[in-house]
This record gives C-alpha cells, sequence and structure tokens, in this order.
C-alpha cells in the first residue's frame, strides 16, 4: 500500500474496511465485476459486524425493480380513467414509487446503520459473526419506506369501505405509532426494545380492529362490488401485517435470522403487501366510481354543465364520468339532503 500517505483518510479507513470484511463478500470486492454496490457505499455511515451481503443486494435490487415497474402500471393504468376516478391508481403507485426508492437504498447497502445486538447468538450458524458486543445492519430506510406507504395502503382500504374520515385518521395515526415504535425498537439495544415492540402491537391491534370491526361493515353497506374487494385487499393485509412483527422479532429484534434471510423475509412480505395488494385493488376498482364511495370529486373542466338528476353519459359534450346518474357536480344536492349516500339520484 504505497500510495497510502496520498489516500486521504476516508478512503484508508475505507480500505482497512474493505480489507477487514472481504471474506463477508460472495464476489471478490475487487473484482471488477457484478454487483458493486456493497464495496461503493462501504464507509458511507457505519459497517456492521453482521450485515447483508452481494446475495442479498441483488434480491434488493430486484425487488426494486419490480416495484418501480409496477409503478409505471399503476400510473399506466390512471391515464385510461377521467381524472376524478383516478384515486385509487395514484394512492397505490406512489406506494410502489416510495417502495422503489426505499429498496435501491437497501440494495445499495444505504439507509442502515449499525446496532448492537442484545443477543449475539455465537452458536448459531445464520448469525454467527456478530461475536460478543457484535453489531447487526439495521436498515432504518425501511421505517422511513413504511411510514409514509402503510398509511397509503390503509387508505386504498378505508376509503374503499367508505368509512368517516375521522376514523381514517385515528386509523392511521395508531398505524404511525407502530411502524415508530417499531424503529425506535430496532434501534435499540437493550431489552427495552421489547417495550417498543409491545406498544407497537397494542396500536396494530388498533388498526385491525378498524378494518375488521369498522370498515368491513361499511364496505358490506356498499354493496357486493366494493365488500368484494374490501374482503380481498383487506384478508391479504390483515394475514400479511401480522407477519411483519414476526420478522422483526427474528431480525432487529431477535437477531436469530441473517440479514440476508431479513432481506427475503421482508422482500417477500412487501412485495405481497404493496404491489399484489394494489393488482388486486386497482382490478377489484374497475366497476367501482368514485361517486358509489360518497367521494365528491370534482372536476370542473370534465363537468362544466352538471345538472341535478340529469343522467350523463360519457362523451357526452366531454361531461361527467357516467356513474349512476351521480357525479360531482351534485355535491351540494348531497349534503343539502343531510348526507343522503350519493347513489340516490
Ligand atoms: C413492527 C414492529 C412493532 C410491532 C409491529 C410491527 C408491524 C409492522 C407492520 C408493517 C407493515 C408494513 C408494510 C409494508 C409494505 O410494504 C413495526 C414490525 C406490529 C405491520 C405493509
Amino acid at each position: 500500500m504505497s500510495n497510502m500517505n496520498a489516500m486521504s483518510s476516508f478512503d484508508a479507513a475505507v480500505e482497512k474496511l474493505r480489507q477487514e470484511y472481504e471474506v463477508g463478500f460472495s464476489t471478490g470486492p475487487a473484482s471488477g465485476k457484478g454487483n458493486q454496490a456493497l464495496n461503493a457505499n462501504l464507509g458511507v455511515g457505519g459497517y456492521a459486524d453482521l450485515s447483508i451481503t452481494n446475495r442479498a443486494s441483488d434480491w434488493y435490487f430486484a425487488v426494486c425493480a419490480v416495484m418501480g415497474f409496477m409503478t409505471l402500471v399503476f400510473a399506466g393504468l390512471a391515464f385510461t380513467k377521467p381524472r376524478t376516478e383516478r384515486l385509487f391508481h395514484y394512492i397505490t403507485a406512489m406506494i410502489t414509487l416510495v417502495a422503489t426508492i426505499a429498496y435501491f437504498s437497501m440494495g445499495s447497502n444505504l439507509g442502515q446503520v449499525p446496532i448492537t445486538v442484545e443477543f449475539d447468538r455465537p452458536n448459531s450458524k445464520q448469525v454467527y459473526g456478530a461475536g460478543v458486543s457484535g453489531t447487526r445492519e439495521i436498515f432504518y430506510v425501511r421505517y422511513i419506506d413504511w411510514f409514509v406507504t402503510t398509511p397509503l395502503l390503509l387508505l386504498d382500504l378505508l376509503l374503499t369501505a367508505g368509512v368517516p374520515w375521522p376514523t381514517i385518521l385515528v386509523t392511521i395515526l395508531a398505524d404511525e405509532v407502530m411502524i415508530v415504535t417499531g424503529l425506535v425498537g430496532a434501534l435499540t439495544r437493550t431489552t427495552y426494545k421489547w417495550g417498543y415492540w409491545t406498544f407497537g402491537m397494542f396500536a396494530f391491534f388498533y388498526v385491525v380492529y378498524a378494518l375488521l370491526f369498522v370498515a368491513r361493515p361499511h364496505a358490506v353497506a356498499l354493496g357486493s362490488d366494493v365488500s368484494r374487494v374490501f374482503n380481498m385487499c383487506g384478508v391479504l393485509t390483515l394475514f400479511i401485517w401480522f407477519l411483519y412483527p414476526i420478522a422483526w422479532g427474528v431480525s432487529e429484534g431477535g437477531n436469530v435470522i441473517h440479514p440476508d434471510s431479513e432481506a427475503i423475509f421482508y422482500g417477500i412480505l412487501d412485495v405481497i403487501a404493496k404491489p399484489v395488494f394494489g393488482i388486486l385493488l386497482i382490478m377489484g376498482h374497475k366497476n367501482i366510481s368514485a361517486s358509489q364511495l360518497g367521494l365528491k370529486i370534482y372536476d370542473p373542466a370534465e363537468t362544466p354543465h352538471a345538472v341535478h338528476g340529469e343522467k350523463h353519459t360519457p362523451g357526452h359534450a366531454g361531461v361527467t364520468n357516467g356513474h349512476n346518474g351521480v357525479d360531482n357536480g351534485h355535491t351540494g344536492v348531497v349534503n343539502g339532503t343531510n348526507g343522503t349516500p350519493a347513489t340516490t339520484v
């Protein structure tokens, strides 16, 4: 290392890390071939004793590509609808867009921080390497993703069910408590991390309650098309969301599985919770109009002469969306009849 003196202290520190951790990479760090993200970002932030290998980096990038592709699909489908009917497309595309960026970060080994583990598990084949008082790589970027996207997923479901906005608000607030406690617990070394996990579980149970006992009856009241899509997406959500605290328990919490296995676990859950959920939701919404859900979305460019009670057809002088004869021009009328559902004409 004759040119060591010419190196900045940053470069020298990175070189030292590279030599120290070379053994952790599945392809040689200096090979110059294949996925070089771990190499490139070695030294950006701390480096944990137990961190992802190239295989997990490849997997994270693969999930990133799936999320990116689905963002284009959802956004593209939005353009096949009038503006007043794009709400669910936009929300769903935003969910996968945020996930695309989070997965790009994780594939690049960024948005992470080393945290000393509570349980070293020196006898474990999976996490051997952390050693005594070793550190584990914690991807805090995961929680930033969830903080943005889980409220949007709930919005997709709760707007579909037509629940009143205060219920939407409190459910989303509980969801945010769940995510933030999960993050703080993941960043905590001591057994207090399980205190945060427990708070998160309580918040989660509120979300489950709201979906099962508030949103579901509302969806049923809106008819079979709505209850079908709500039940399908709701069941998928409940089932998949229950697996997240388990994944947390064996990864950030208990340090039972390797960060590579954590990548696979969360990755599969995220693909089901976001793109698969999104496909089912958007397909299910095909024959459901915003007005049917009580969403009064007014587009003056599309409904210039909306007249009460008139049944509009698509293409009729560029007027309305032709749903059940109800359009956004009737906002005042609905209000005037003390919240009579928008489906009454
Ligand atoms: C944590 C730990 C604290 C207790 C609970 C959790 C639940 C997290 C969930 C996350 C869902 C994420 C989704 C992401 C989509 O891509 C924070 C792990 C209950 C349910 C759906």
